[in-house]
């Protein structure tokens, strides 16, 4: 479709409000919201990531592309969330320390709204005490953690490390995503499920919870 590939390509010029026209243009031509999310917004910031790599852009211009992704991510966030269903339990995510990446953890949230989960939502450079404090607190079942870094990914073994020294693990799941994070990391580090997409995410929570109920009925 070419509007999808006018988005992207507005997204990586940083056009904030073209993007938002756009979207909001193709959703009424029909588009669905999920494909205008990854054909045109993740695409156009796959691309962006891309030219960044060969320094053929710099920050500054990562930076209009985010506003601009963000820009659009708003657009959709009412078609991929729904609302008003009854909450199928408490998720507690956050972008780990020391990593300031929160577009991908911002979908995840939306999405596992969407689905009827309760999100409480840490923010970004979530230290791993945070994460278990507010779990504890707050009595969630997993907490979900996203590192778009290689430097900042170590810090999710810290998380499932401290749950583990606090007799949470078991009550407490663990969920693990962002481009640098596969399923092996997540089984070296222990985490109970890896995330590749948004909505891969909502599959694993709903996976996760339900193996909550199994074990307290057994
Ligand atoms: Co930065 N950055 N960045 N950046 N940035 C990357 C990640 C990089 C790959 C770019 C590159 O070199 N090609 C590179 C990392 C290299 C590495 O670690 N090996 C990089 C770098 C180096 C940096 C800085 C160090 C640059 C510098 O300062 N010199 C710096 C670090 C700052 C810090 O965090 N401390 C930096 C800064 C920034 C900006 C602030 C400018 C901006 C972020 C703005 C923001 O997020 N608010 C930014 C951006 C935008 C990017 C790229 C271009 C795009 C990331 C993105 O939003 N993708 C990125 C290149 C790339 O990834 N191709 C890059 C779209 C998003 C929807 O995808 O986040 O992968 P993603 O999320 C997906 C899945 O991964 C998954 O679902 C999402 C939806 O499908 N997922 C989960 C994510 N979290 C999940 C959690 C789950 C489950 C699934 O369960 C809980």
């Amino acid at each position: 479709m070419e509007i999808l590939r006018e988005i992207a390509e507005s997204l990586g010029q940083g056009e904030d409000e073209k993007v938002a026209a756009l979207a909001r243009a193709a959703l009424e031509g029909g588009a669905a919201a999920r494909d205008v999310l990854e054909r045109a917004l993740i695409a156009g910031m796959a691309d962006v990531g891309e030219r960044f790599r060969r320094h053929e852009i710099f920050l500054p211009d990562v930076l209009l592309a985010a506003r601009a992704m963000n820009a659009g991510v708003e657009v959709l966030k009412p078609h991929l969330a729904g609302e008003g269903v009854p909450s199928r339990g408490k998720v507690v995510i956050g972008t780990i320390q020391g990593d300031l990446h929160d577009i991908g953890k911002n979908l995840v949230g939306i999405m596992l709204r969407g689905a009827g989960f309760e999100v409480i939502d840490l923010g970004h450079d979530v230290s791993p005490e945070r994460f278990v404090d507010v779990a504890e607190r707050d009595g969630a079942g997993v907490v979900g953690m996203s590192a778009l870094l290689t430097t900042t990914m170590q810090g999710m073994a810290k998380v499932v490390d401290l749950l583990q020294r606090r007799g949470l693990a078991g009550k407490v799941k663990t969920i693990v995503g962002g481009a640098p994070v596969s399923g092996e990391f997540a089984r070296e580090i222990g985490a109970d499920a890896h995330g590749y997409d948004a909505a891969n995410a909502v599959e694993r929570v709903s996976g996760l919870f339900q193996a909550i109920r199994n074990a307290r009925t057994s």
